[in-house]
């Protein structure tokens, strides 16, 4: 198929003034009546009236009251129309029943639901699916459903037929509809501008009490966005409706976001902290998007980080409100090298603005989205707060109700600060992690530092030029004290030099708070990391150091043999018995670096990773840590217990997080004993998901594992857990069978996107597991995915990258992760989806 370019955009032929849409609801024969009324578009080209449309049975068609016999392509329609406005109705027949890719309107435990970005309304009714042509709309929906919903305000209900009428125009791809037999945990806001909304989100029956931190989040969500970007709601209803067969996390269609179960059902016996969490954050991203996506939306396809990137940014700014700015800070650069470096470091790099897509779906990555919110966050720091705030209003008044492409997203910011963001806009066009090398040299008291940065070639990309760097940078004393507060440096050149006027003994601390997405190369003594550990005021340097002294410790054990670097031992004790500190916090210190983060270090730094070097280094590590530091981590096990009830809040997640940290190392000296007794005892999904995932790390699970399943096996979503924490945590060479024995367990519903990730994607996870010798887990994954592919390509092509660090490994591993791409790249009538992944991994 060919690929669709940036270079190539053209307006649509015309406008939409007004869609009705009429859907008499039936499982496998759906009508849809659609009344469009279009208009000439002045900055069109003209020419006949080409229509999306795909799986479609075309009933009839008329223009102006006319029938007319449009000539159907694959793909859509096209239609020889009059000069002037006209109307355009049409009858489609759809099969709801049978829609296993879950884009457009498909089925789930019996209830309709819809998911049209980027281009699954072509799968409801013939229409020009892009983004750029935006109208109001009323629906009509005929059901004998109990519950019948879409976007905007109710406009009637009256027996079987519902209507809903929504006046902001928006592009097809917001939006939806949902049918079913479900039930509304409601409530209400009032808007700054006094505007009486009611919220609800609506479940199945049986999940009504698990709703409420989702309501509790948006409540939250839609105060916060009054407050910090004066952005109020805009409609009379907000509905949001849990799905389990859902190929996303979520979906921000206007005034009904659409959400995988996951995301939104809790209760503290059945989710984690980490579901709160994440709960907290997709219901605040998909509110956000209501103005950052919905009301300014994007031109096309290629702009698609305009909006996600801005979304994400201000839903990391509200969790760091929330919650710990710091904490946060250092997950999202840890998911940022975990997922996106990963990524950018591959076969898969592409720009934040990529500029050709064969499938768009294939393009919902983490560059668009967590490094297109980097940009948003070296723009923030660049101009500073105040204009930021000062642009992004710049940004609403100027185009709401418009659809905008980066141009005019910078132009905001030229216009608002003054600031020429040429060359701050090649992040947005040139795809690779730059590096970023600091070396000192000292005369005196003046300190020189010479910053070198660099982009190693991306596929297309072989040259890279300079981009904008804001680096944050302070310096600590000997002593322990800051001798220099964050100042930040813009490094615009390949070579830069700043002087600073430093003292001998003085530690430099750069890029705090993560200020720029970069891989910044450094030598540093270990005892001057083991300063910053100790002393550096900013956050997020202080975790890095202690996390660069481990990583520095587990490359010298896998590389050269040694034995556990005492000096990193001995750096952690003070931290974690620090109670000036937050306990979310020493967690994240606790934290031993990932397999996968370790090979990646490793291949980055030249040498070829041996996953099963890296897992025994890494086991010896937390074992010598064990050792080194048993009674300290006995007494925060038991200092860290909460009694009381459960609460999901901040301060007792990351209570239980470092207890749950301490916990996992002490099960190496204890034999599991706290584990097996904390598995009985819990009283909440947290710690009993952790004292099961301890004994599985110890491989002491038989019993747990099977107790688990008993006590859960109603609960869909903590089953899916069971599924996962098996596979994840099996021992490396185990995973791959215990993964294939599981797809054997009737409760493996592989159509189902959420068990299937479960399995597999913890297959993935599993580092040693995965690239065990002999390429087994390769195949069983190659196997489900030739599965998978003609039942939903968009969730079988998100999976293959599992595959794409293929260029790391040793000649053999390589030559099986290529065979089994290559197996799934020949599998018979393969999707476009996965087709273009495949040959993009194999270059
Ligand atoms: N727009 C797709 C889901 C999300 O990013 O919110
Ligand atoms: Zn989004």
């Amino acid at each position: 198929p060919r690929a669709t370019l940036l270079s190539e955009y053209r307006p649509f032929s015309h406008l939409i003034d007004a869609v009705e849409l009429d859907f008499r609801l039936a499982p496998n024969a759906t009508r849809v009546r659609s009344r469009i009324a279009f208009r000439p578009n002045p900055a069109g080209e003209g020419g006949p009236l080409r229509l999306d449309g795909e799986g479609l049975t075309l009933i009839s068609a008329r223009i102006d009251g006319k029938d007319v016999a449009p000539r159907i392509l694959p793909g859509g329609l096209v239609c020889e129309v009059p000069d002037g406005p006209f109307t355009w109705e049409a009858e489609v027949e759809i099969d709801p029943a049978s829609n296993t890719a879950l884009e457009g309107l498909y089925m789930s435990n019996g209830m309709y639901c819809t998911q049209c970005e980027a281009e699954g309304f072509r799968k409801i009714t013939y229409y020009p699916d892009r983004p750029d042509v935006m109208a109001p709309f009323t629906v009509r929906i005929e059901s004998d459903l109990p519950v019948l919903l879409s976007n905007g305000n109710p406009a009637s209900r009256e027996g079987g037929v519902a209507e809903w009428h929504d006046p902001h125009p928006k592009p097809a791809y917001l939006f939806a509809l949902v049918a079913g037999d479900l039930v509304a945990h409601e409530d209400a806001f009032t808007t700054m501008e006094g505007r009486e909304v009611a919220l609800a989100v609506w479940v199945r029956p049986g999940d009504e009490g698990k709703c409420a931190y989702a309501m509790d989040a948006l409540i939250r969500s839609m105060r916060w966005d009054e407050t910090e970007y004066g952005r109020p709601y805009d409609l009379d209803v907000f509905n949001i409706v849990a799905v389990d067969d859902f190929n996303m996390g979520a979906m921000e269609n206007k005034g009904l976001n659409i959400f995988n179960s996951r995301y939104v059902l809790a209760s503290p016996e059945t989710a984690t902290d980490g579901d709160y969490g994440r709960i907290e954050a997709i219901v605040a991203h998909e509110y956000f998007h209501n103005w950052t996506g919905n009301r300014i939306t994007c031109r096309d396809w290629f702009q698609l980080c305009l909006k996600e990137g801005l979304t994400v940014f201000r839903d990391q700014q509200f969790t760091g409100d929330m919650r710990s700015p710091a904490v946060k800070r250092i997950e999202d650069a840890h998911l940022l090298r975990g997922r996106q470096f990963r990524e950018d470091n591959g076969p898969l790099a592409h720009p934040v603005r990529p500029e050709s897509y064969v499938e768009i779906n294939n393009f919902y990555t983490a560059t668009v989205y967590e490094k297109g919110a980097e940009l948003i966050g070296m723009l923030r720091r660049l101009v500073g707060p105040d204009a930021y705030r000062r642009a992004l209003d710049l940004y609403f008044e100027r185009h709401d109700g418009e659809a905008c492409t980066i141009e005019d997203w910078l132009a905001v910011f030229e216009d608002a600060t003054g600031r020429d963001l040429a060359q701050f806009k090649r992040w947005y066009s040139q795809a690779g992690t730059p590096r970023l090398a600091v070396e000192t040299a000292r005369d005196g008291n003046a300190l020189a530092v010479t910053f070198r940065q660099s982009t190693p070639p991306t596929p297309g990309q072989p040259e890279k030029r300079p981009v904008v760097l804001p680096v944050a940078l302070g310096a600590i004393g000997p002593d322990g004290t800051e001798l220099m507060p964050t100042r930040v440096i813009e490094v615009t050149e390949a070579e830069q030099t700043e002087r600073f006027d430093l003292p001998e003994g003085a530690v430099l601390s750069i890029l705090r708070d993560f200020s720029a997405p970069v891989i910044l190369t450094r030598e540093q003594s270990a005892q001057d990391r083991a300063l910053l550990l100790a002393h550096d005021t900013d956050p997020f340097n202080k975790w890095e150091a202690g996390r660069t002294l481990a990583k520095d410790a587990l490359v010298a054990m896998i590389t050269d043999d040694r034995a556990p670097d005492t000096a990193y031992l001995d750096a952690l004790a003070p931290v974690l018995g620090d109670e000036t500190l937050d306990p979310a916090f020493r967690a994240l210190v606790l934290a031993i670096p990932s397999d996968d983060d370790l090979a990646q270090t490793l291949a980055s730094a030249g040498t070829t990773p041996d996953p099963q070097r890296i897992d025994r280094a890494r086991h010896a590590l937390i074992g010598a840590l064990a050792k080194h530091l048993e009674e300290q981590l006995s007494g925060l096990y038991d200092a860290m217990r909460i009694d009381g009830p459960y609460s999901p809040d901040a301060g007792d997640a990351g209570r239980r997080s470092l207890r749950n940290a301490a916990l996992l190392l002490l099960s190496h000296r204890d034999e599991g004993a706290r584990a097996d007794a904390q598995f009985e005892a819990a009283d909440n999904m947290t710690d009993e998901l952790a004292a099961l995932t301890t004994l599985l790390r110890i491989d002491r699970a038989d019993e747990s594992v099977a107790r688990f399943h008993d006590r859960w096996r109603d609960d869909r979503l903590v089953i899916d857990k069971w599924f996962s924490v098996q596979v994840m945590h099996a021992p490396g060479p185990k995973a791959a069978d215990v993964a294939a024995r599981l797809t054997e367990h009737p409760a493996f519903d592989w159509k189902n996107p959420n068990r299937f990730r479960a399995v597999m994607g913890a297959l993935g996870a599993n580092h040693a597991g995965f690239h065990a010798e002999g390429g087994t887990a390769y195949d069983l994954l190659a196997d489900w995915l030739v599965r998978l592919d003609p039942v939903n390509p968009q969730t079988t092509a998100r999976m293959t990258t599992l595959f794409e660090t293929w260029p790391r490994y040793d000649a053999d591993r390589q030559a099986l992760m290529r065979a089994a791409l290559e197996r799934i790249g020949n599998a018979p009538g393969l999707s476009r989806d996965t087709s273009e992944m495949v040959s993009r991994m194999l270059g």
